[in-house]
């Protein structure tokens, strides 16, 4: 069995804020094991675990899988790349949906050139709220939803706002225009409110990572999840079965990894819900990729930390 880790680092096109912290960069790794890959790229602010933590798990699993034994990861990174490394790949076969456009920038930039994000055709697209003034984002929404009559966006508010504030902000939106409303609050009490005082389709992403408790309501529409933040497949599928379950939307998303992960990312947002465009956006972000035109990792540009043969 050849088993290897590389370490990888790739330049962001723009700097990005990610709860507070500026990165201009991403860093990851990519773990072999025999021809299966996978990525494992904490996301700073995002992710419990740190790069140099999910590295040194990482090792510890991989040497202990030299030895015949069998360690389990902890940490949700590792386990999402260690378990898409060995899970067995099946090529894509039902075409998925285009990733909605993720658009991101002040709302005085985006008044100007939003142009540049989005087709004249586009119907869906994600917004980040909870970041500027309240009347400049909804100044924002309100130009694109008038200029693109068949547009209904995704806002993320990142659990930003108090039970209050996202009331304030969703009275004056039409909930018939917001595909769903991503965390508006840190708390699902908060989020309960909102939703039964404002009607507004909601979605959940991070208090899921978080582990968070959460319970079926009526406004609910959509689970969004991250196996990078979540963990291992099995814990993604027994996500995927409650959706199911509850008739919600299954909205699989990146964290921004490499076309490593994305590519994987793509093939289980075909399997798990092959409707809905997923959130894979984030790839516009990096400066270059890790993969050959042959779809396969460039080792020059991989710095191997460790490898057994
Ligand atoms: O806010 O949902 C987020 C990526 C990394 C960390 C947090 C988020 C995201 C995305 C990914 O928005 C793209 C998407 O979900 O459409
Ligand atoms: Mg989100």
């Amino acid at each position: 069995m050849t088993l290897a880790l590389y370490r990888y680092r790739i330049e962001f096109t723009q700097p990005l804020t990610f709860h507070g912290r500026v990165e201009t960069a991403r860093q990851g790794l990519l773990v072999k094991m025999n021809d299966g890959w996978g990525e494992i790229a904490p996301l700073p602010g995002f992710s419990r675990e740190t790069l140099q933590e999910a590295q040194e798990q990482a090792l510890v699993c991989l040497k202990a899988q030299v030895r015949g034994e069998e360690v389990t990861a902890t940490l949700p990174s590792v386990q999402f790349g260690l378990s898409c490394a060995r899970h067995q790949w099946q090529p894509l076969n039902t075409p998925l949906p285009e990733p909605y456009p993720l658009i991101q920038g002040a709302p005085h930039d985006l008044l100007k050139n939003w142009k540049v994000w989005l087709h004249e055709t586009a119907n869906k697209a994600k917004l980040k709220v909870a970041r500027y003034p309240m009347r400049d984002e909804l100044a924002l929404i309100r130009l694109l939803l008038d200029r693109l009559p068949n547009l209904k966006l995704v806002l993320d508010a990142n659990q930003g706002w108090t039970r209050e504030e996202a009331w304030a902000f969703c009275q004056h939106l039409d909930p018939a225009r917001i595909d769903y409303l991503e965390d508006p609050c840190a708390d699902f009490n908060d989020i309960r409110f909102v939703a039964s005082h404002t009607g507004m389709p909601i979605a959940l992403d991070e208090l899921l990572a978080q582990g968070k408790p959460w319970e079926p309501i009526p406004q609910l529409k959509a689970l969004v999840l991250k196996p990078t933040l979540l963990g291992s497949l099995c814990r993604c599928e027994a996500l995927v079965a409650r959706a199911k379950e509850l008739n919600l939307k299954i909205i699989v998303s990146s964290s921004f990894e490499s076309g490593v992960g994305l590519s994987q990312l793509a093939k289980l947002a075909s399997e798990w819900d092959p409707q809905q465009p997923p959130g894979l956006d984030t790839r516009r972000w990096l400066r270059h990729d890790l993969l050959t035109a042959e779809g396969e990792p460039d080792l020059q540009q991989l710095e191997c930390l460790w490898q057994h043969d």
